[in-house]
């Protein structure tokens, strides 16, 4: 469990190899993190990110980090929230999954995840954080990295979440 640590901070700012993205199928920008990701990192982020085809809910893809402190971004897509009714769980288990094999596949040793899906696509964060520090423990259970991972909370209250969600 001490593996996995939560960090208040702007997850642009974080100088961990890799940071992840809660990206669109388009992987061309939006608001919100994909937003603040993208401005830091500066213009061929987009260019690189033009040239990866878009990516489907529950995939992750990786790019350079360019202008941003990280070596990599990896980019995912979450599930837009429909009251559970469209396999958004296991689509959101996938996203924390499929990030993490791809660091793993690039020698990523630490990892910074926003909390996917819970701003703009309206996951709700208890839900959202619970499948989060299960999918990640689970992974760290069968793979010796990354040897940490941070869950960045932007507020007080999304700290407490995940606090709870790590006892359980
Ligand atoms: N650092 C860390 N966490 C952040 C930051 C930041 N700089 N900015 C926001 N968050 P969202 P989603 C938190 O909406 O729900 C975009 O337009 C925020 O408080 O960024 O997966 C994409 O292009 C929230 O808890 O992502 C997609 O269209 C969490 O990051 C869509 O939004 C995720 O909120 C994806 O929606």
């Amino acid at each position: 469990m001490e593996k996995i640590e939560l960090i208040t901070a702007d997850i642009t700012t974080l100088k961990t190899d890799a940071v992840v993205n809660a990206a669109n199928n388009s992987l061309m920008g939006g608001g919100g993190v994909d937003g603040a990701i993208h401005r830091a990192a500066g213009p061929d982020l987009k260019a690189a990110c033009r040239l990866l085809g878009g990516c489907k809910t529950g995939q992750s893809k990786l790019t350079p980090g360019f202008g941003l402190p990280c070596k990599y971004i990896i980019h995912t897509v979450g599930p837009v929230w429909n009251n559970g009714t469209e396999g958004e769980a296991e689509l959101l288990a996938s996203c924390y999954r499929t990030a993490l094999e791809l660091a793993v596949a690039h020698g990523v040793r630490t990892i910074a995840f926003p909390a996917i899906s819970t701003g703009a696509y309206r996951f709700p964060f208890d839900k959202a954080a619970r499948i989060a520090v299960a999918t990640i423990q689970q992974f760290l259970e069968n793979h010796p990295e990354p040897e940490k991972v941070y869950l960045v909370c932007l507020s007080e209250t999304n700290r407490q979440q995940y606090k709870r969600a790590m006892n359980v």
